[in-house]
């Protein structure tokens, strides 16, 4: 009775698909030439295999390839099946193709017969072919239709000449986007490149079910009793053999405990029905069952297996034939959004409560980490999600312009203990919730992301879209023209009604940000503070130091942007673009500013970039200025204000945008300040007038106590005044000024703040200068390094400045790829020293090597 999968990875071919008459030499139109395909993946991919584009990424050949995009593609392979494969399906079982991803729009034929369609991106698709499948040699190919054309037919039909209350068409008003369901950063997006592209860009698997399987379940702690704690199981059987006796077995295995492997076993017999439900309560020792908690100590999370089978009810000894299997890695924790509304009764505020405990949430918004998702590996997410955890993040929002993620993204956070605010997939657009058939289609969508996700342990928060309800209520002036939200169904009726049946434990928002009467209201919810860099008010120049006005209860968008690494920009530039006005960089900033505003930004702060080299490195410095600035404001504000998601974590291209890691994986400047500014004890300087304030914000759950030191010096490092307290602030609360320096107006000095312990150790530190850094005139620093290589994987530079040294950066020239650098981009007090850690260089580099590759900058 087991089931059987089989991959159907090879023998790939792809073609374009010309119309009848279209070409001269081809009337007939059809397939002209096929080429070798891979699969998973995108037709962009297996054109630049080919020969037939060139890398998309690279100078503006982004151009060049919008073609293929209003093209139609066909994709085929054959399929080699055995009688034995044929007659496993036994007397009742069913043959399924199954596909994990389509991209998007297709049809789908064996042996020249259409078994279905698939127009959603999102979610699997499976066909029944047990009727066609035969013996030998079977074709299978999918149809797939431009979506940029048929989502562009689609808004056309759907608004008419424009007049109606839905308005025209228009990128944030209703675009051919809004009519495909399909991660809309494909379309273009202002960080990312415009290549919607298509393609199968999941697996694909002919799965055999002779008898049953297990189509969805899903697990509920109850409330512990005693030392037992009570765990639910719900399991949706789809069965097809009406006649052998069946039973589910739920099997627990601890990570924890004496013995290691012991396990929780239960049976339960399952009834005949084709569709049935079956619930199930294990009672477990309480002080067995691991703890989910976030960021903890823990490399990993300890977590427990839960598995679930379907098997013949008969003996013992049939166990190993079970037919299906699902299993998953869960552990214990509550996680509840609490809004309770202000004393004075003007606004409602907006926490995250984790096992009890009011959570401070840090961390920022995740946008699909390439622009092609086919390749993006697992080493890529975990790589990727291990630097949100050494960053001190708790949590990552999946944000609706990409996609649900992959298994693998969840079982990271699983494991690495970071949170997951999940978007719907929309964003930024009206979506037509007038038409019965993309309600169904956003319905079915909803159910099978749902079922997929909601067993995760790092769930925290499902959300109905991005900036929808924001562009409706007419922030964005003159983008929408539709008279109401168009979207209001999806996000108040559809996706509430999927949740209360298939995930009713986990929070539900409906639109990020939202809130109030007004969903961008400070004083209610969530909110994205644009003020900066966007400038959304008049009187505002979009600097970063506007983030000192935001007030709001939770900011889960704001950020800054900055130049990727030089190793991308090598990645994706000949020489002579590598200057700072080049059209090959102004091609790749999608920011929407104009790229003089963009430069503005920097040369308000830092000096005006001679080199390509120096627009980098300032560009990053002050992103990593007003990301600081920003989450500084906010986390001294904890109590009204309990988290920041700042924009963006990650990129999916090379390009200047708000990511604080590049699309090759390299950190930027601003990187290495969220390692500072997001660390459980900070110390937070704000300056007023003359003064410049000490603020202490503690999010551990004990209270801290030591010396608070504020220092006034001079960059040569002559010391101007000295402020020294002793401090206790309580667990988890923002401590308001604990020091004031004061701070006459001189350009050539720093503050200097540090926290230490009892016995002497540094708990916090921060600095901060008192003049533009453009406007500086800084000593030499007086650096000195020293390299050691204790051992093969690791190499420890030491450093120490004479003198002020301001962001220091580090860099090995002619690599590859950049070591993972402990700390990087860095203030020197005088007589200050510093150790870094270096690992993942070249291991044939001896120390001597790596030391000569070295580069040094700083301010
Ligand atoms: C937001 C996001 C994205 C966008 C970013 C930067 O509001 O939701 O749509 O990329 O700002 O403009």
């Amino acid at each position: 009775m087991q089931n059987i999968t089989t991959l159907i990875d090879s023998g790939w071919e792809f073609a374009e698909r010309l119309p009848a008459r279209r070409d001269f030499f081809f009337p007939q139109g059809g397939e002209k030439l096929w080429l070798p395909a891979q699969i998973p993946g995108h037709v962009h991919l297996d054109l630049m295999r080919n020969g037939v584009i060139g890398d998309p990424f690279y100078r503006m050949q982004e151009r060049a390839c919008q073609w293929v995009d209003e093209a139609d593609w066909t994709y085929r392979t054959t399929i080699n099946v055995s009688a034995e494969r044929l007659a496993s399906r036994g007397e009742y079982g069913k043959h399924f193709l199954h596909f994990h991803g389509q991209d998007t729009i297709c049809r789908v034929f064996l042996n020249g017969v259409k078994v279905g369609e698939a127009e959603n991106f999102f979610i699997p698709h499976r066909f029944d072919v047990t009727d066609l499948l035969r013996e030998g040699d079977n074709e299978l190919r999918v149809e797939f239709d431009s979506a940029l054309r048929v989502g562009r037919e689609r808004a056309e039909a759907y608004l008419g000449d424009g007049t109606s209350d839905r308005g025209s068409m228009s990128y944030f008003n209703f675009g051919p986007r809004a009519f495909v369901r399909k991660a809309q950063y494909m379309f273009g997006w202002d960080w990312g490149s415009e290549l919607v592209s298509c393609g199968i860009w999941q697996k694909v698997e002919l799965i055999t079910v002779p008898v049953a399987e297990i189509t969805g379940w899903r697990y509920e702690w109850g409330t512990p009793e005693g030392d037992m704690i009570p765990l639910t199981v719900i399991a949706e059987i789809t069965r097809y053999d009406p006649v052998t006796p069946l039973r589910l077995r739920s099997v627990f295995q601890p990570a924890l405990g004496e013995t290691g492997n012991e396990k929780t076993i239960d049976v339960t017999p399952i009834g005949t029905e084709t569709m049935q439900i079956v619930r199930r309560t294990l009672v477990l020792p309480f002080a067995r069952v691991a703890r989910w908690s976030l960021n903890s100590e823990y490399r990993y999370q300890p977590m427990d297996t839960l598995r679930l089978s379907v098997e013949p009810a008969t003996a013992e000894a049939d166990r190993g034939s079970a037919g299906s299997q699902v299993k998953a890695r869960i552990a214990y924790r509550t996680i509840e959004l609490i809004r309770e509304p202000d004393a004075d009764g003007k606004g409602e505020g907006f926490k995250f409560r984790v096992n009890g405990v009011d959570t401070f949430i840090k961390g920022a918004n995740w946008i699909p980490d390439h622009s092609f998702p086919a390749i993006i590996t697992k080493e890529q997410l975990r790589e990727r999600i291990q630097q949100a955890k050494d960053a001190g993040f708790n949590m990552l929002r999946v944000w609706g312009g990409g996609y649900y993620e992959t298994e693998d993204f969840y079982d990271l956070c699983d494991v690495l203990g970071i949170l997951v605010w999940q978007d719907f997939p929309f964003a930024c657009s009206m979506y037509p919730d007038d038409l019965p058939e993309f309600n169904e289609e956003v319905r079915k969508e909803a159910i099978a992301a749902v079922k997929r996700i909601r067993n995760h342990p790092c769930l925290a928060l499902w959300c109905g879209g991005n900036e929808n309800l924001e562009l409706a209520q007419g922030r964005w002036a003159g983008a929408t023209q539709a008279k109401r939200f168009y979207g209001d169904t999806t996000i108040h009726q559809v996706l509430p009604e999927v949740l209360a049946e298939h995930d009713p434990n986990t929070p539900y928002w409906p639109n990020s940000p939202y809130g109030g009467e007004n969903c961008t209201s400070e004083d209610y919810g969530d909110s994205h503070y644009w003020n900066v860099w966007h400038s959304k008010k008049p009187d505002s120049t979009g600097d970063w130091i506007h983030y000192a006005e935001s007030t709001t209860r939770f900011s889960s968008e704001f950020g800054f942007a900055a130049p990727a690494g030089m190793t991308a920009w090598d990645s994706c530039m000949a020489p002579e673009d590598k200057t700072v006005r080049s059209p090959v960089s102004i091609w790749h900033d999608k920011t929407r500013k104009g790229y003089e505003t963009y430069l503005g930004f920097i040369t308000r702060h830092y000096p005006d970039p001679a080199t390509f080299e120096d627009l980098i490195y300032y560009g990053q410095c002050n992103q990593a200025d007003a990301l600081k600035f920003g989450v500084e404001h906010y986390r001294r504000m904890k109590g009204r204000c309990w988290g920041t998601l700042f924009w963006q974590w990650n990129d999916c291209w090379q390009t200047h945008s708000w990511a604080v890691i590049d699309s090759l994986g390299e950190p930027k400047a601003a990187y290495y300040a969220c390692k500072r500014f997001y660390a459980p004890v900070l110390v937070s300087l704000f300056r007023e007038g003359d003064a410049v304030h000490a603020h202490l914000v503690n999010d551990t759950l004990d209270p801290v106590s030591g010396t608070l030191e504020v220092r006034l010096q001079t960059f040569a490092g002559e010391e101007l005044a000295r402020e020294r307290a002793e401090v206790t602030v309580g667990a988890n609360v923002a401590s308001g000024v604990l020091a004031t320096i004061s701070t006459p107006s001189r350009t050539d000095a720093f503050v200097h703040a540090t926290l230490t312990g009892k016995n002497g150790e540094l708990l916090g530190e921060n600095f901060g200068m008192l003049g533009e850094p453009k406007n500086l005139s800084l000593p030499d620093p007086g650096l000195r390094w020293r390299m050691a290589m204790p051992s093969r994987a690791l190499c420890v530079l030491s450093l120490s400045a004479a003198r002020f040294a301001g962001y220091v950066h580090l860099r090995f020239e002619g690599l590859e790829r950049q070591p993972k650098l402990s700390d990087n981009f860095f203030h020197l007090a005088p007589g200050q020293e510093r150790t870094i850690e270096i690992s993942g260089a070249p291991p044939d580099l001896s120390v001597a090597e790596l030391s000569a590759r070295l580069r040094i900058r700083h301010l």
